[in-house]
């Protein structure tokens, strides 16, 4: 940020740059004004720098990570790795379990996306589950233990002020965040203000130093459909407001964090206030799951809130798994959930009109009415899936030239039937022509012939 604000464009800008098909300054533009983010820690030089802002594509975020039931080093590498071949564009560790820092370690040392983090999970794990003996100096620590390692982005649940955990009680779920339900106890525990808020200018001073990017927890974000865009929720993001001009004072970028659970009619709000009240930041949120009634497809109830919700102007969305409310995400679980996000993701792009979206479209239309079944597989979303399901019925190599596949059979495909009416057509057309210049030869070939008496 303070390259950008000073007009220098950096190697990392001038690659973002040529990967959004954007100019390098423009780039620097956002990224000085604040409207958008370039996490990419000084340590983490594997990273393929990427940026998230509501002019740039729509990005998705892949939540990996082991828990104190479920731990193993090398299956969050694989998670890591699945999340990005089906395009995560970053990748957040929120470990809780054990060898933490092993398991981190390893995911940025073989990561080419940014790597994002809940330092206050660390935190407590480090004093051993007691809330009550977090403190803002071991917090420092665990932040630059991880800024060493190269942690390009941190969530930090600054917003979750002493006087908004009472707003929270008659609420339906609560307070539904890790890291909000961490530091409302802490709080609670102390009375005292959250140490993140008050420290937070410190805060800043280390993110500067490494060029960590602060992504703005949402502690007291709606944990269902019940809570959507209540006080508790906006009170907290009118907060968020306040710190982003504090990290941008001291050049550090920052994006905010948003909801969560909210119905279809209540998106469009959150989008908006957010813009006002935090001064375009990049929005970055958690779905929104859009109903509250089908646990095991919350990546399907959320994809729909993510595309409404990335249509409106969020820049980034953290993807939802089929597991979510039910269980840790395996790496099938990573791969449904990054599909219907990219998915989410794309239609959004698509309907903002972004043009290398929109020739994704075409070029996949022209291949399906063009019966050109291995373009259509190859610019598919999952070829291995498209090719598998067209497989299923007509394996044979000859099939990939037919003009029919065995959803109608031969007779009734629709795009063969307009292929013969089009013929027709033409063929119509044509008689029709010849017709036209026998009349005009009939009639002596001549361009100008005398008016009728
Ligand atoms: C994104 C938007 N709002 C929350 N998130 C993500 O939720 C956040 O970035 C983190 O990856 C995850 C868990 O956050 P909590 O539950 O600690 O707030
Ligand atoms: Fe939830």
């Amino acid at each position: 940020m303070f390259y950008a604000r000073s007009n220098i464009i950096t190697k990392e800008m001038v690659y973002v740059a040529l990967r959004e098909g954007v100019s390098s300054e423009f780039v620097r533009g956002e990224i000085a004004n604040g409207h958008a983010v370039l996490p990419a820690n000084i340590n983490h030089p594997e990273t393929e720098p990427m940026i998230i802002g509501s002019k740039f594509l729509v990005k998705v975020n892949a939540n990996i990570g082991n828990s104190s039931v479920k731990a193993d080093l090398d299956s969050e590498v694989a998670k890591m790795k699945t999340a990005v071949r089906f395009g995560a564009d970053t990748v957040m560790d929120l470990s809780t379990g054990t060898q933490i820092k092993d398991t981190r370690g390893a995911i940025i040392r073989n990561s080419p996306v940014p790597i994002g983090t809940v330092p206050i999970y660390e935190a407590l794990q480090r004093v051993g589950g007691s809330v009550e003996k977090l403190s803002w100096e071991l917090f420092e620590e665990v932040m630059v233990d991880q800024a060493l390692q190269g942690v390009d982005y941190m969530t930090i649940h600054a917003g979750l002020l002493l006087p908004y955990i009472p707003l929270t009680t008659e609420r339906v779920t609560g307070i539904v965040s890790r890291g909000g339900s961490i530091m409302a106890t802490w709080s609670l525990a102390h009375h005292r203000e959250n140490f993140l808020y008050d420290h937070f200018e410190d805060l800043c001073e280390v993110a500067q130093r490494f060029d960590i990017t602060l992504s703005l927890g949402d502690g007291i974000r709606p944990g269902s459909i019940a809570d959507a865009n209540d006080e508790a929720q906006i009170s907290e993001l009118r907060t968020l407001g306040e710190l982003v001009q504090i990290a941008r004072a001291n050049y550090v970028q920052v994006m905010v964090e948003g909801p969560g659970h909210v119905p279809i009619d209540k998106i469009a709000e959150n989008v908006r206030l957010e813009d006002e009240l935090c001064d375009g930041a990049p929005f970055y949120t958690l779905g929104p799951i859009t109903t509250d009634f089908a646990p095991g497809f919350d990546h399907i109830t959320s994809a729909i809130g993510a595309a409404i919700i990335a249509t409106y102007g969020t820049s980034m969305l953290c993807y939802v798994t089929p597991k979510e409310h039910l269980g840790l995400p395996d790496a099938d679980d990573v791969r449904a959930g990054m599909t219907a996000y990219k998915i989410a993701a794309h239609a959004a792009d698509v309907a903002k009109g972004h043009p290398a979206a929109l020739r994704r479209d075409l070029e996949l239309s022209k291949a399906r009415f063009e019966f050109r079944w291995e373009d259509q597989f190859n610019l598919a979303l999952d070829p291995e899936v498209a090719r598998s399901f067209h497989d299923e019925t007509l394996p044979a190599p000859a099939a990939k030239k037919a003009h029919f596949c065995s959803m109608c059979g031969p007779k009734f495909c629709s795009m063969s039937l307009s292929h013969r009416l089009r013929k027709e057509q033409r063929i119509e057309i044509r008689a029709k022509m010849e017709e036209k210049s026998a009349e005009f030869r009939s009639m002596g070939s001549e361009i100008y012939i005398p008016s009728q008496p």
